[in-house]
């Protein structure tokens, strides 16, 4: 069976690349199609309804719980995307709801582990933020050049902290320049790109907003075991088809 299509037609090119690699994130603005922001949104309100309790989570293990959100991991255009990024040896790591309601906190500065000393294997983090953000309201904030440090300790509870702590004295290994904190900003349907090792942070949704719908597939070259690998045993031994290959840890 053919899928439906999942995103519109996007260029991902030697000059995109080189963007992702300098700054750690690279963003398509709208890039989800109207049937895919459609799906999505059913998918992440049926997961949110869903308790959250006991070790796996739906919010967590959330394609286990959600047979579209399943149906997404081998979607010819997602792999595409990520083996565009990674090359063809790759594998599924996880898939998270981001669901993000009026008054939700957000999240301090913070990067993700993946064979920190080993520069040959990569981690991609595909972000679909289903009804976009602003700056200042469930937004996105990076640093560029972050990912190249591969520092998976990299924590701060504000700009401020990042700023004074991690920040410090640090220059961008590429391009020289000193490290700057960047509000992201995501028209509906935009899906970003990041470097697992990039710092990055959440603000808080503001009380009044809608829900904020999103979610991240991640993917990475084999070649080391992953922390953030959370997929369950019975998913494993029972993938989704097309996704035989992408489930084994190496
Ligand atoms: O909610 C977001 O936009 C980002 C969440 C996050 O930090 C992650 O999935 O790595
Ligand atoms: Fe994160």
């Amino acid at each position: 069976m053919t899928q439906e299509r999942l995103f519109e037609a996007y260029t991902f090119g030697a000059e995109e690349r080189s963007q992702l690699d300098r700054d750690g994130h690279f963003a398509f603005p709208g890039l989800l199609t109207a049937h895919a922001r459609s799906r999505l949104t059913d998918s992440l309100e049926h997961i949110s309804a869903l308790p959250n309790t006991g070790d796996f989570t739906p919010q967590r293990y959330s394609a286990e719980y959600d047979s579209y959100l399943a149906s997404l991991i081998a979607h010819p255009q997602l792999l595409d995307m990520a083996r565009g990024v990674l090359g063809k040896s790759i594998r599924f790591d996880h898939c998270v709801a981001l669901t993000r309601p009026s008054g939700d906190r957000g999240i301090g500065w913070h990067s993700h582990d993946y064979a920190n000393d080993r520069t040959d294997l990569g981690f991609i983090r595909i972000f679909f933020y289903v009804n976009g953000f602003s700056p200042d309201d469930g937004g996105l904030k990076v640093v560029p050049g972050s990912h190249l440090f591969r520092d998976s300790y990299l924590r701060a509870a504000s700009d401020e902290e990042l700023r004074s702590g991690w920040m410090a004295g640090k220059t961008h290994p590429l391009t020289g320049a000193r490290l700057e904190i960047i509000p992201l900003e995501a028209p509906p349907g935009t899906v970003i790109l990041m470097w697992t090792h990039a710092a990055h942070a959440v603000t808080p949704r503001r009380l009044g907003s809608d829900t904020r719908w999103s979610v991240v597939y991640a993917y990475r070259n084999p070649g080391e075991p992953s922390r953030a690998r959370w997929i369950t045993e019975g998913f494993q031994n029972d993938p989704p088809p097309g996704t035989e290959a992408l489930m084994p840890l190496l």
